[in-house]
């Protein structure tokens, strides 16, 4: 028996306990932060927007209150990214759907035209089901999809001199948005991200997101 030894052995017992629990707490906390009513230091994203679906129904962002939404600004003529990204968004929301766990089939991918000069209705319509049949595409007048682009800190620019029928590219900015039932920002992905990275990092936010959920529900019904 060495008592020097079983003081060490004691202490680092202590210790582990201790940065584990620490760990833990910090962890708890983080994801307390991340979901909590008021949170700080994560970008305002997001908020009021008016625009028209592909159906031609006026949608606001408080349609989609209640259900987690991946947003994505873009244009229907634009010959690679968009396309590319919308993709890998139906891949996301295609393995989000075969898990079995509760939210994740809840996921709506929506599309947002930063073009909405030459993306009709009919344009969007045509366009979005290309990707997904649950991708909802919205357009609207110059001013509703300024306002929406406002909303998400969305950069876009078309070219100042285009004459009528002649082709364009509209300079956008890339990236996916994840919004929480609640209509706040969770995180977004830009192009350099995996859909296999997307997915697993949306489950573990849905995960987090109903984990605090059930907290708040039982310290409120003690
Ligand atoms: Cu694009």
């Amino acid at each position: 028996f060495n008592w020097k030894s079983s003081a060490l052995f004691v202490l680092t017992g202590a210790g582990l306990f201790w940065y584990f629990r620490n760990e833990k707490a910090k962890v708890e906390q983080a994801r307390q932060e991340r979901f909590a009513p008021k949170s700080y230091g994560k970008p305002k994203l997001g908020g009021p927007f008016e625009l028209v679906d592909q159906q031609g129904q006026v949608r606001t962002d408080r349609d989609f209150l209640g259900k987690f939404t991946l947003v994505y600004f873009g244009f229907t003529h634009c010959p690679d990214i968009c396309p590319e990204e919308l993709d890998k968004m139906a891949e996301v929301v295609d393995a989000l759907g075969k898990c079995t766990h509760g939210s994740c089939d809840k996921v709506v991918p929506i599309f947002i035209t930063c073009d909405p000069q030459r993306d009709t209705v009919e344009r969007v319509r045509d366009y979005v089901k290309e990707f997904h049949p649950k991708m909802v595409g919205l357009t609207g007048t110059h001013e509703q999809v300024g306002q929406a682009a406002r909303a998400y800190r969305v950069y876009y620019s078309k070219p100042p001199k285009v004459s009528n029928g002649e082709d364009y590219l509209v300079d956008h900015s890339i990236f996916f948005y994840l919004m929480d039932p609640r209509g706040q920002l969770v995180d977004f992905y830009g192009k350099d991200y995996s859909a296999e990275y997307v997915v697993n990092s949306v489950q573990q936010y849905m995960r987090d997101y109903e984990a605090t959920a059930a907290a708040t529900a039982t310290t409120n019904s003690e």
